[in-house]
């Protein structure tokens, strides 16, 4: 009579690892789902901090921050090289607003490695409460830059410079049911979500996107 092997038959091993095969291919699609969906929700999360501090900033300063570089004193020396321009813009405004809470804010960003700088471009100097040259832009989950526009800017599209180094022409997102814009009297923040692609299913913005539940 034959002995039984202590060890794994390959009928075993087999058994085993279609097993952990199928474990994996349930497992896997929920851990991810699981992750994408605590992602969107700290990116809805963020643009409610940015949009709150905006209105703040409104109520202080008579306007929402402007998205337009110009809109600052030749003194700042900002450098306009036409990439990330209104959520620079933005910084900008927050950093030179005299403001606590405006500071508060960037300072958030920072600690939760969301401001940086995709296009590398640096001020002639020091941009107020930011303390350094670099013209820093706040960065979605998915470590690309947000959109930022001023309703009276919704006619001009931005270049944004995507973590990846590719550069897309964004619009702010229309409202079908008015033909006019979302948030047509404030601005709007825009996420190109997980795909890194603005302009489709996943974006995230300041206000429900259209055709989104
Ligand atoms: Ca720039
Ligand atoms: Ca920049
Ligand atoms: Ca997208």
């Amino acid at each position: 009579m034959r002995t039984p092997s202590r060890g794994f038959t390959l009928m075993e091993l087999l058994v085993v690892i279609l097993i952990l095969g199928t474990l994996m291919a349930v497992l896997l699609p929920r851990i991810f789902a699981t992750r994408l969906s605590a992602e969107r929700s700290q990116c809805q999360g963020i643009i409610g901090q940015l949009a709150t501090i905006a209105k703040t900033y409104e109520t202080d300063a008579g306007d929402y921050p402007p998205d337009d570089l110009g809109a600052f004193p030749g003194r700042l020396r900002l450098s306009h090289n036409g990439e990330n321009d209104g959520i620079e813009a933005y910084v900008a405004a927050l950093a030179t607003s005299g403001s606590s809470s405006c500071m508060r804010l960037l300072d958030d960003m920072e600690s939760q490695g969301l401001l940086g700088n995709t296009d590398n471009d640096k001020a002639g100097g020091v941009i107020g409460a930011l303390q350094r040259r670099d013209q820093m832009e706040i960065l979605d989950p998915w470590k690309n830059p947000f959109a930022y526009f001023h309703h009276r800017d919704y006619r001009k599209p931005q270049t944004i410079h995507m973590s990846d180094g590719s550069l897309q022409l964004v619009r702010p997102v229309e409202n079908p049911a008015t033909g006019g814009f979302m948030e047509p009297r404030r601005f709007q923040i825009l996420s190109a979500g997980p795909d890194g692609k603005f302009g489709t299913g996943d974006d995230v913005g300041n206000f429900q996107m259209p055709g989104e539940d």
